[in-house]
């Protein structure tokens, strides 16, 4: 039989992943039905235009899911998982910042890199490491409990770490073996039936909901699986027809009549999950849990690093005309703030350098006689070549924060007087034993590659 190739582990990971949740989360089905409706809505409105920044095969099976780890091993050894499905640490984000309640993480994504491998099948993990050396949440006594709890428990079984290493040497495993590696990988991220110390969970919720899910039990679980939407508005609108409770806002940009840009994110409440709890004189009584959630996302242009801070400026400004006007919805001082500081055309976004593309030669080029000039907005604009947008495959700091603040039922304390301990990407790379990767490079480097490819079909020198 057939050795199965990393891509078909992976896109048969995110498919088991996405059932197993499905059967734990009920309403999660039903926001990948109402995905569906939508984008099948969009498709036949917009036609091809619909399928810009990926088929519609792409988009349907695209799925991004979140974990939550207690150690620099733990995240070791998930990244070992990831890498047998071709998966490598991309970007990092400090939530320990971005919001308001108590959220005592770092993260980083898990996705395939390769423009290829992210046609083929784009899942990603964002994963956030617990922060138990930050003094501003965690005083000694109560890191030193933490650290010898999480020491004593294992996430991930010997044999899943043993296929995973095969598999990511290999780039592949035998059928019998992948067979074995996916059912392995899949019950390591299921919702353990162990019941919970409740003490403990408590002392830990006091400091951080965050802190508790993840240090107050002895497993992990998948936290939430978003799919992709073509119209997050119109999606926002149905679930909330269907009577289900979604979060406030969305996420992220607004909706504007420019590009879609980046990400734009919402959710609905978390839920009360039944959850067996070991009480103080050792019985195990019936309690609940609202940890889980479900997200859905609809993804734009990835943009430049200048693009960003323009976008970062922007938020600013919404925020402090918001502010000076709270009675307007954010949303609509957001869409004017944008109409008056964003080009409203890919084409611009392009020539300004404020996102990035894939460029080529055009099939209809100019055939007056002129010379192709060297700067790409006037290339673009005089017709001698095509950008096609690349889509932002990663996150959002201030919207992760957000969807973590925006299910936690109680604040969590910060001790904003203690020095925060210092993590950063590369400290992360160093937990990890690998490198973790730099967003903009990857699109820099294929957008510089086609660059590259153009100037030499048109005989430019590239400055
Ligand atoms: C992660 C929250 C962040 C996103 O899409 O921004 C996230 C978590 O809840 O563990 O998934
Ligand atoms: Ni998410």
């Amino acid at each position: 039989m057939k050795r199965v190739e990393q891509w078909r582990l992976r896109a048969a990971f995110a498919a088991r992943l996405s059932r197993m949740y499905g059967k734990e989360v009920p309403a999660y089905t039903t926001l990948v039905e109402v995905s569906h409706e939508v984008n099948e809505d969009v498709l036949r409105a917009r036609g091809s235009a619909a399928e810009r920044l990926g088929s519609l095969s792409r988009v349907t099976a695209e799925r991004h899911g979140a974990i939550r780890v207690g150690t620099p091993a733990e995240l070791g050894q998930a990244a070992r998982v990831f890498a047998a499905l071709g998966m490598r640490p991309v970007g990092f984000y400090d939530l320990r910042e971005a919001a308001a309640s108590a959220v005592p993480v770092v993260s980083t994504a898990f996705r395939p890199v390769e423009a290829e491998e992210l046609a083929r099948n784009p899942f990603r993990v964002f994963t956030s490491l617990l922060t138990p050396a930050d003094p501003r949440f965690f005083d000694p006594g109560l890191r030193a409990r933490l650290e010898t709890f999480l020491a004593g428990r294992e996430l991930f079984p010997p044999e899943l770490l043993t296929l995973a290493d095969r598999a990511a040497a290999e780039q592949e495993l035998p059928p019998e073996q992948a067979e074995r590696f996916l059912r392995l990988a899949v019950g390591a991220f299921e919702l353990s039936r162990e019941p919970v110390d409740r003490a403990w969970y408590r002392t830990l919720e006091r400091v951080s909901a965050v802190a508790a899910d993840i240090g107050g039990v002895r497993s992990t679980h998948i936290n939430h699986l978003t799919p992709r939407v073509l119209d997050i508005d119109a999606l926002y609108r149905r679930m909330a027809a269907r009577g289900i409770e979604m979060i406030d806002t969305i996420q992220g940009p607004p909706a504007w009549p420019g590009p879609d840009v980046l990400l734009r994110q919402t959710s609905f409440r978390a839920l009360a999950e039944p959850r067996a709890m070991r009480t103080p004189d050792g019985d195990v009584a019936e309690g609940a849990l609202r940890v889980r959630f479900g997200e859905v996302e609809a993804r734009g242009i990835a943009l430049t690093r200048e693009g960003r801070a323009r976008y970062d400026e922007l938020v600013g400004l919404v925020d402090r005309r918001s502010a000076q006007a709270p009675e307007r919805p954010r949303e609509e001082i957001a869409r004017e703030v944008w109409e008056q500081h964003l080009p409203r055309t890919e084409q611009e976004l392009a020539a300004r350098g404020l996102a990035h593309f894939t460029y080529r030669t055009s099939a209809d080029p100019p055939r007056d006689g002129t010379r192709p000039p060297a700067d790409i907005g006037a290339l673009l604009r005089r017709g001698w070549v095509e950008a096609e947008p690349l889509v932002y495959e990663d996150f959002l700091p201030r919207s992760a924060a957000g969807i973590f603040q925006s299910n936690l039922t109680s604040q969590g304390t910060r001790d904003n007087s203690r020095e925060a301990a210092a993590y950063d990407a590369e400290w992360l790379s160093g937990a990890l034993q690998c490198e973790v990767l730099d967003p903009y490079v990857l699109y820099e480097r294929q957008q510089n590659s086609s660059l590259s490819r153009v100037a030499h079909a048109l005989g430019l020198e590239r400055t």
